[in-house]
């Protein structure tokens, strides 16, 4: 009832609602300016260094060794930072007829807590660079720094500083798997390319790792670190979690982050948050990127040999790390529960 109720009211309204025993700081005087908990210091040259360790084991293409040695690399670091990790294993059929040995990494803090925000985006490496602009890289594997290292390194970062100054509401990182195989552009076969992407995400929204999962809210990341990147808010994200994103773009405004989370609207992006949010059901939005010129919206080095890190800007990084994690430690004052 009291969830129902959240979903309808205004955003101002939300936090003056979920403040237990009115412990509202003074800086939330204006009816749009939301206040701010205190909360760590996203480190960006360590996102960074996450970045490198995932890329150094190669691109992390389902059924091969760098994917195998890269997801017990998230796994350990995550437990390194206390969370409880489950892997959840499948077999999932590529639209090709291939069967990915596919490993959802769900890495947990206060499991116990039934107040959860969900964070999430994916781990694996897309197999063929088929958007690069030369065409003899198109069977070529993408290295992929920022689709999709940026994000595993961001949650791996904030993990870290959350372990530092801990919460109490429940957090769940999830590193979805088989995101990225998608049918490729030079595929001649006729495809029904919708169904192609997010397998991972899929089989986690139809199996959660606990019976009954449920979260406040979700938030996808999908490419965080691409120089040049911003944060267009994404259609779906509106059409489904419209209150999260408005409170997202306008933590990164007080923040001083409004280069990178312009407040106007991008596309509609098929993506990991549409299982969360149709088959889970838990509202979930993508900060995804919105270039508006050059060869792709998701920027130069999307689907690329390029995907590397040297093309990564820590401070894209930065700019979603602190973002995040004030939405996460806002939530934190809100709870009740413990
Ligand atoms: C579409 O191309 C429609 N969605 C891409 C989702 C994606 C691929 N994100 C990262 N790689
Ligand atoms: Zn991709």
């Amino acid at each position: 009832m009291r969830k129902l109720l959240l979903w309808n009211i205004g955003l101002s309204a939300l936090a003056l609602l979920g403040s237990c025993g009115g412990k509202q700081s003074s800086s939330s005087s204006s009816a749009d300016t939301l206040a701010l908990s205190p909360a760590p210091d996203f480190c960006a040259d360590s996102a960074m260094n996450y970045v490198i360790a995932q890329c150094g084991f190669g691109p992390r293409v389902p059924n091969t060794e760098a994917h195998h040695n890269c997801g017990n690399y998230i796994a350990g670091k995550f437990r390194s930072f206390g969370a409880t990790v489950i892997e959840q294993r499948a077999d999932l059929t590529a639209y090709n007829g291939t069967t990915l040995k596919a490993r959802n990494i769900i890495a947990s803090l206060n499991p116990d807590n039934p107040e959860r925000i969900l964070l999430c985006g994916h781990w694996d490496s897309r197999p063929w660079a088929d958007n690069d602009p030369d065409p003899a890289h198109h069977h070529t594997p993408v290295p992929a720094a920022n689709d999709a290292a940026s994000e595993v390194a961001v949650m791996l970062e904030m993990a870290r500083q959350i372990q530092q100054r801990p919460l109490r509401i429940g957090i769940d990182f999830i590193c979805f798997d088989a995101e990225d195989y998608g049918v490729p552009q030079w595929e001649t076969g006729d495809y029904d390319s919708s169904e192609s992407w997010c397998l991972g995400s899929t089989y986690w929204a139809h199996h959660p790792h606990t019976e009954g999962y449920n979260a406040r809210f979700g938030i996808l990341m999908d490419m965080v670190g691409g120089r040049g990147s911003s944060f267009s808010l994404e259609g779906f994200s509106l059409q489904y979690a419209r209150p999260v994103a408005e409170m997202i773009w306008q933590l990164a405004r007080q923040l001083g982050y409004s280069q990178f989370f312009p407040y106007r609207e991008g596309g509609y992006i098929t993506d990991d948050h549409l299982p969360v949010n149709q088959i889970a059901r838990i509202p979930c939005i993508n900060i995804v990127p919105y270039f508006t010129s050059g060869p792709s919206s998701f920027g130069p080095t999307w689907h690329t040999i390029a995907d590397t890190p040297e093309n990564i800007d820590p401070n894209v990084m930065k700019s979603v790390g602190q973002t995040v994690l004030q939405a996460i430690y806002n939530e934190n004052e809100k709870s009740c529960v413990q």
